[in-house]
């Protein structure tokens, strides 16, 4: 399916997509069982070498809004707005592993994509005017781990680097007696970067067929915080007796990734 139209299609639909891609992995691990047995040749994973493969899973994430000056939670100096929400991930990876002494070794590239958004309108709880949202458009990680061989299963843990691209906005609807409401850009920002944080990881492989292999994965991606600003022209105080300039916020980006991967040796 095109991922263009799979991100347009209905948040139940796109579910049970991966739903019907999830059930199909497990299925294959289940199939995979019986020719796993027959590969008595290939009782475990841990194969120096170079790998590729693709995964899909869910990614979680939580984001925190805070707000130092009391601005939209007027009065509130500090307060805190979490949001979090999970959502289909996919993507490529590709990887080396290598012995370096006794230690089984591997560097690891990947990509991801997925529906990795969040929001709240909790940032003045009385009046719900003001909604931050969160979305993550795509992130990337180098990581290095080490792993070690348990019967025809290897675990492995791994860490490193993480970038991602991220928009964050906080979105300002203004009401007044003789107009309709409508967007304050005065009071709201939309910001677009690059952000960069770290990973861990943990995981487990077992020998799937032929030369494939499966394995379920799970990573945690901080990506820190980030300064952001509303009240652009300084019209208003930043919170009750506070400075009339434009006024903090601060974004907390964090995700948590589960995914199923099929990989297969490179050049062999
Ligand atoms: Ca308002
Ligand atoms: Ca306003
Ligand atoms: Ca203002």
């Amino acid at each position: 399916m095109n991922l263009k139209i799979f991100f347009l299609l209905e948040p139940k639909i796109r579910d049970a997509v991966c739903g019907v891609v999830l059930g199909a992995l497990a299925l294959l691990i289940v199939t995979a069982n019986g020719s796993a047995a027959a590969a008595e040749d290939r009782l475990s994973t841990h194969e120096p070498g170079a790998y590729a493969g693709f995964f899909a899973g869910s990614g979680r994430v939580d984001n925190r809004l805070i707000d130092p000056a009391g601005f939209a939670n007027w009065g509130n100096p500090g307060s805190v707005s979490r949001h979090e929400d999970s959502g289909f991930v996919g993507g490529l990876l590709i990887g080396k592993k290598f012995d370096l002494g006794n230690m089984s070794v591997r560097v690891e590239l990947d990509g991801i994509i997925g529906d990795l958004e969040s929001e709240t309108n909790q940032l003045d709880p009385e009046g719900l005017d003001e909604t931050a949202v969160a979305e993550f458009q795509w992130i990337t990680t180098a990581r290095v781990g080490i792993e070690k061989s348990i019967g025809s299963a290897t675990v492995f843990v791994t860490g490193g680097l993480a970038l991602a691209r991220i928009e964050n906005s906080v979105t300002d609807i203004d009401f007044g007696a003789d107009r309709p409401p409508a967007v304050d850009p005065d009071d709201s920002f939309r910001d677009r970067s690059t952000e960069t944080g770290w990973v861990i990881g943990f995981g487990a492989e077992v020998p799937l067929t032929g030369a494939w292999t499966m394995r379920f994965e799970g990573l945690h991606l901080d990506f820190g915080r980030s300064g952001h600003r509303a009240n652009h022209s300084g019209n208003n105080s930043c919170g009750p007796g506070g400075p009339r300039e434009p006024c903090p916020y601060r974004v907390e980006n964090e995700l948590d990734v589960f995914r199923l991967a099929i990989t297969h040796p490179l050049g062999g």
